[in-house]
């Protein structure tokens, strides 16, 4: 399989170039279950394990594999068993904290040039979950398009367009029925050759529907594997993987879900640039818009210029972020001390080795 099929570019190639060492070759993630890894390679698909000194130096998740990564795998001598020794330089990532209490980053997928994030215009439909999105998408260096599906179900859908125009701050935005066919060449322009996408929305959204448009002729039912054509040579893709007809390469990862910020108050500001422009005038350079006398925004909220609904989900996201902010301090001043304890243990291994055979 040729690489650049599966997204393969100079970026890669260059990093590559500089990294390799002899029987290394670059495999990229398809999914990550408990550090075994299923990869994409020129050979085909390949499982491997991690290397113990790329586990044992990962100061945190983030530090492991993720999907969409390219890797540095070596086979062992009889090619029974492959590992990864290294990632090569993310040019994009998307994040959220994990599940649960813990506070650390987890990279639900790498190196996406576009994500569609995908509302229902039935129930589903939520403009406080768009923002959330438009949050998450912003931090990671991606291409974000705001996808509107099940235009059928929803006559006055042209209102939510409007709606989602005034905070989607420049995003592109796609109507669409999957389920009749419609709007997909619209939604086709944003999917290049060789480039990465990634669908994230809630359940029943209709990214499945969508993926199976943009299949068109090769569509199969959800769950079952995919196949891809490249070139007449018969190819068969992970069902996470799918190389579409017209080239681009979509990762269907059932991770990409609901999504937990894991992001910082300036990407906030960025998303919510209206408030940022309103903060201007506060009277106090480090208001917070909620009591402080002197507010612009909470003037602007009496005026009714901004939505109090968007104020709201505005307040909560900055409380959100505030409390991870305190909580990556901490979790970093321990993975410093981790990193530097790791450090000594394996200076004093070194000495103890020394002392054993060479003294
Ligand atoms: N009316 C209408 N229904 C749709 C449309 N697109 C998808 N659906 C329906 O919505 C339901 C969910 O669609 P899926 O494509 O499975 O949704 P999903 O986002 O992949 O859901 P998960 O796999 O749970 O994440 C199915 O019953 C689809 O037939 C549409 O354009 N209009
Ligand atoms: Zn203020």
């Amino acid at each position: 399989m040729d690489l650049k099929t599966l997204g393969w570019n100079e970026f890669f190639e260059n990093h590559f170039n500089e990294l390799k060492t002899e029987h290394i070759f670059p495999a990229r993630v398809v999914t990550a279950q408990r550090e075994i890894y299923s990869l994409y390679g020129e050979s085909g698909e390949l499982k491997a394990g991690l290397t113990g000194k790329l586990r044992f130096n990962a100061a945190s998740l983030a530090e492991l594999p993720a999907v969409g990564d390219w890797v540095l795998v070596k086979l062992s001598p009889d090619k029974s068993i492959a590992v990864i020794e290294g990632i090569l330089p993310r040019i994009s990532k998307l994040s959220r904290k994990v599940t649960g209490e813990q506070t650390q980053e987890q990279i639900i997928v790498a190196n996406i040039d576009v994500i569609f994030l995908v509302n229902g215009l039935d129930g589903d439909y939520n403009l406080r979950r768009i923002e959330r999105y438009l949050t998450v998408a912003k931090d990671s260096n991606t291409k974000p398009v705001i996808l509107l599906n099940k235009t059928d179900a929803c006559p006055d859908y042209a209102q939510i367009v409007e709606a989602v125009t005034a905070i989607a701050d420049g995003v592109p935005i796609c109507t669409l029925s999957a389920i009749n066919n419609e709007g997909i060449e619209n939604l086709k322009t944003y999917i290049k050759k060789e480039q990465t996408i990634a669908f994230i929305g809630s359940s029943g959204a209709g990214k499945s529907t969508i993926i199976n448009c943009l299949l068109g002729e090769g569509r199969q039912k959800t769950g079952a594997v995919r196949e891809g054509d490249d070139r007449g040579k018969h190819i068969t893709t992970h069902r996470e993987l799918i190389i579409l007809p017209d080239g681009g390469i979509v990762i269907d990862n059932p991770g990409l879900r609901e999504i937990q910020l894991w992001s910082d108050e300036p990407t906030l500001k960025d998303t919510f640039t209206d408030i940022e422009d309103f903060s201007l005038t506060c009277r106090f350079g480090n208001c917070t818009h909620e009591s402080e006398p002197g507010c612009a925004v909470k003037s602007a909220l009496e005026t009714g210029t901004l939505d109090a609904k968007r104020y709201q989900n505005y307040l909560k996201l900055q409380k959100e972020l505030r409390y991870l902010a305190v909580r990556k301090e901490k979790i970093k001043s321990r993975n410093d001390k981790i990193v530097t304890e790791k450090r000594i243990s394996r200076i004093s291994k070194q000495i103890k080795k020394h002392n054993k055979y060479d003294f």
